[in-house]
């Protein structure tokens, strides 16, 4: 028995435009723990702590490494078959004249690394860093500062080095938010996969394709905050939902 719907097949199959909002649990098969699950990333380290620049100029050596160690459990993964499928359905879409876009909240890089390439990175990547005085890009001989407990700063102009990541109170990427939106509001089907839908602008994505009469699917063992605003709440694991779906659109499109 299949976890989604029929309609969900035959809107996908026949869909012009698709667009797809990825979070944290897109990554969980490979390795990398999400955010808010029991045993998600903010179970050990409280997110006023670390994940605003409050905290990382009161303790940058915290955040600094928190970052260090994240960047290295990525390094160690790889996609997984959830990350490939959307590589896949971006090709199928493609190859019909159709548009395709994938907004991720991620910063692992993992859909780049699985093909994705019409890729928006709405919270920024873990793979860069620049100085917070200058704005130079940081090199990784810099950042290896951190690996020994000390600060990493800038050696032009002394100030520290961060993420180029996208902290609370902080202004997405410019560009990347008003581009998903569109691409949300113009589409035919949108899937919203392996997020809690809590942090905005990003889970508001989901609710304009839908209130653009989008076909709205969650793919998601637990049913996000926004799931009874949406079409359809396909309940499991992305890394199985997702090429089981290509699987029934492709079939579909055969027959
Ligand atoms: C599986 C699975 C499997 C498990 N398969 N699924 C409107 C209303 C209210 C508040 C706001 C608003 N607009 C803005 C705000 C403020 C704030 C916000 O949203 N706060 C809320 C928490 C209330 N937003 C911002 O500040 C944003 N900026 C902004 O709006 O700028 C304008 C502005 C500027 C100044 C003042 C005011 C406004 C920026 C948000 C940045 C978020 N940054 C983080 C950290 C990034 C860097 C890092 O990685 O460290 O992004 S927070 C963190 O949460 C990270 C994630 O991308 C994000 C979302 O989490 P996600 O991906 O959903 O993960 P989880 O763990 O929550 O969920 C995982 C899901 O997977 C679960 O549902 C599982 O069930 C599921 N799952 N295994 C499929 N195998």
């Amino acid at each position: 028995m299949l976890p989604f719907s029929d309609i969900l097949v035959e809107r996908l199959a026949a869909a012009k435009h698709v667009a797809v909002l990825t979070g944290a649990g897109i990554s969980a098969e490979s390795g990398v723990p999400t955010f808010r699950d029991p045993d998600g990333l903010w179970q050990q380290f409280r997110p006023e702590e670390l994940a605003n620049v409050e905290a990382f100029l009161n303790n940058p050596v915290l955040v600094q490494s928190w970052y260090a160690h994240r960047r290295a459990v990525v390094e160690e993964v790889l996609p997984n078959p959830g990350h490939h499928a959307l590589a896949e359905l971006e090709r199928m879409v493609c190859e019909r004249g159709g548009d395709f876009l994938l907004a991720t909240q991620n910063v692992d890089g993992l859909h780049a690394r699985a093909g994705s390439e019409r890729l928006i990175e709405l919270h920024g990547t873990l793979t860069r860093s620049y100085c917070i005085g200058c704005r130079r890009p940081a090199s990784e001989d810099e950042l290896a500062a951190i690996e020994s407990g000390e600060t990493a700063m800038c050696p032009s102009c002394g100030g520290l080095l961060r993420p180029d990541v996208v902290w609370f109170g902080e202004m997405l990427p410019e560009g990347a938010m008003e581009c998903a939106a569109e691409a949300a509001a113009s589409c035919n089907v949108f899937l919203s996969v392996g997020t809690s839908a809590v942090v905005y602008p990003a889970a508001g994505l989901p609710l304009i394709a839908r209130e653009n009469g989008a076909y709205v699917a969650e793919i998601n063992p637990q049913r996000s905050d926004i799931a009874s605003r949406l079409s359809e709440h396909v309940a499991g694991k992305a890394g199985e939902v997702l090429p089981r779906l290509l699987e029934a659109v492709r079939d579909y499109v055969g027959t």
